[in-house]
């Protein structure tokens, strides 16, 4: 073996020692790397699947926020909501059920002087709670109980079978006994506040 073939042949061996370890490292790093760079796109996925159901939380957030901004008027306890829509009295109830409430009920004069009185619109009919679908026979939508009382409109209260639908009169407030159909403001009433 002379010194150039020598040489050669060390040059070769230790490039090849040197080397193919390291090619092989690198194979294993690039394999390594693949696999990290999957797991990063489905924890990408995960926290863009994340991301969308929290944008949806919020959004249902802000609809319920916007339900709280309502402006309630609060007196002995509970609280009431003077609608700015209008619609029928069946309407109305639900919307107030959908409130977490219901359409106002006046378990004594008092209280339905307070929240005439307290009315941000006067010029305006508002529908509360109370109804005599069978004839003659008024009872509070929110627990089925006959009203006790009555302020009613002078000439009003008995209007029969077509008008069995109650509201404040726009002035004085006064009951009036009206067709359901209407499309008037509501007052709703809640328990806790
Ligand atoms: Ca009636």
């Amino acid at each position: 073996m002379d010194f150039q073939f020598g040489f050669a042949l060390l040059l070769s061996v230790s490039t090849g020692v040197l080397s193919f370890p390291f090619i092989t490292k690198s194979k294993s790093e690039v394999v390594n790397m693949r696999g990290r760079i999957g797991q990063l796109k489905n924890k990408l996925e995960t926290m863009d699947q994340k991301l969308t159901s929290l944008e949806s939380d919020f959004s249902w957030l802000g609809h319920n926020f916007t339900v709280l901004e309502r402006k309630w008027y609060k007196h002995n306890g509970h609280c009431y909501y003077y609608s700015e829509d209008k619609t029928d009295w069946f309407k109305a109830e639900n919307n107030c059920r959908q409130l977490g409430g219901y359409m106002v009920k006046f378990d004594e004069k008092t209280e339905s002087d307070e929240i005439s009185s307290k009315r941000p619109i006067k010029n305006t009919h508002y529908w509360i709670g109370l109804s005599d679908l069978n004839e003659g026979e008024y009872r509070w939508s929110y627990d089925q109980t006959k009203a006790i009382f009555f302020p009613w409109e002078h000439g009003w209260g008995a209007k029969g079978t077509n008008n069995n639908c109650v509201a404040f009169r726009y002035g004085l407030a006064e009951w009036v006994d009206f067709p359901c159909h209407r499309q008037y403001q509501y007052i709703c009433e809640v328990d806790f506040c």
